[in-house]
């Protein structure tokens, strides 16, 4: 039973019993990654006053220039899941390969994999515009006691055991859900407690607000543009709202609370769209499926894609199940 006024910590022991596999092992996971996103929230917090903005001078995996703030929550979520010894892998946005956690032991028996994107919308971090941290949670396929291979990643989205985000906005916020439904913790940063705020999140099925980067539209698929030019039209309750922050996580927690949709599409620049399938669609679907609502590539369940490798890219809708779907409709009718 959940109830407001709850912290994190007792949340978490209460439900504990109502997760799909009950070791405590997940509970400590969840719990590590609070711990981590509170030192990680005190760093993002302080970015306009310390001299620690700019790219760090490495390029990532996928050519963009790191910031060094990227390079710092990258650095914390990895280091809090090692040291406490809690999963058996970890493999981020930041990182070209995954990360074994002493997995090669028979001893160890740690049987979650985590993926995550540990600070993503970073170019937003300069001028002061909401960033977030993305999480996903895999019991690995692979046995324990035996280093983790790269099956134990590729998993499809459906395969999650929890998934969620930070929010470090106007306050900062723990959004997760381990299949149960979503619930929303708001930190206090007198205290350094997360509590239970927004519990049992749900998408409304219809919403007015769309968001997408409209700047690419010349560049976007014939069934995209025609689903823009709809939300745009007089007719019923539209034209819809616009609204691009260009961080993933907080269009989406907007969205979730407000009835929106979010789209990354292909383009004939990119022709997989720029956001990453494990990093950043499956936790997001997991989540949006779980608050009633949707996500799709355009014409696939997101959550229903096989991957094949680490960093793949995917075109992304995702929001208020009704504008989902209508979306969906004018891709497949532009085939
Ligand atoms: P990142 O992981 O490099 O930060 O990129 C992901 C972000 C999303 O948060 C956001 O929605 C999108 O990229 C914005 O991209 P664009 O500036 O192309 O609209
Ligand atoms: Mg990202």
């Amino acid at each position: 039973m959940s109830r407001r006024n709850q912290t994190l910590g007792e949340f978490i022991i209460e439900n504990q019993s109502s997760f799909k596999y009950t070791s405590g092992e997940l509970s400590r996971l969840i719990n590590s990654i609070r711990l981590a996103a509170k030192v990680v929230n005190h760093e993002v917090n302080k970015a306009g006053l310390v001299d620690i903005l700019g790219a760090a001078g490495d390029t990532n995996v996928q050519g963009e220039d790191q910031q060094k703030l990227d390079v710092y929550a990258n650095e914390k979520f990895i280091q809090t899941m090692t040291n406490r010894n809690i999963v058996c892998g970890i493999a981020s946005e930041e990182e070209d390969d995954f990360i074994s956690i002493n997995s090669q032991d028979e001893n160890h028996q740690n049987k979650y994999v985590v993926l995550i994107d540990p600070l993503d919308g970073s170019s937003n971090i300069d001028v002061n515009v909401s960033v977030g941290t993305i999480f996903s949670v895999y019991r690995r396929v692979t046995p324990v006691g035996t280093p983790v291979k790269i099956e134990d990643f590729l998993q499809k989205g459906i395969n999650q055991v929890a998934a969620g985000y930070i929010i470090y906005g106007t306050s900062t916020m723990l959004v997760y859900t381990t299949g149960d439904g979503v619930n929303g913790f708001t930190l206090n940063p007198a205290i350094g407690s997360y509590y239970l705020s927004h519990p049992n999140m749900k998408f409304p099925e219809n919403g007015q607000i769309y968001s997408v980067n409209e700047g690419n539209y010349i560049h976007f698929p014939k069934g995209i543009k025609d689903y823009i030019k709809y939300c745009q039209m007089e007719e019923g309750d539209r034209p819809y709202t616009s609204r691009y922050i260009g961080s993933l996580v907080s269009d989406f927690h907007r969205n979730m609370i407000k009835g929106g949709i979010y789209m990354y599409p292909k383009s004939s620049k990119a022709s997989n769209g720029k956001l990453r399938l494990l990093y950043e669609c499956n936790p997001m679907a997991f989540l949006a499926e779980q608050a009633n609502g949707k996500a799709s590539d355009g014409f696939n369940r997101i959550m229903e894609i096989e991957p094949t490798e680490l960093h793949q890219r995917v075109p992304f809708i995702c929001g208020s199940k009704n504008m989902v779907e209508k979306a969906e409709e004018f891709m497949r009718n532009a085939e």
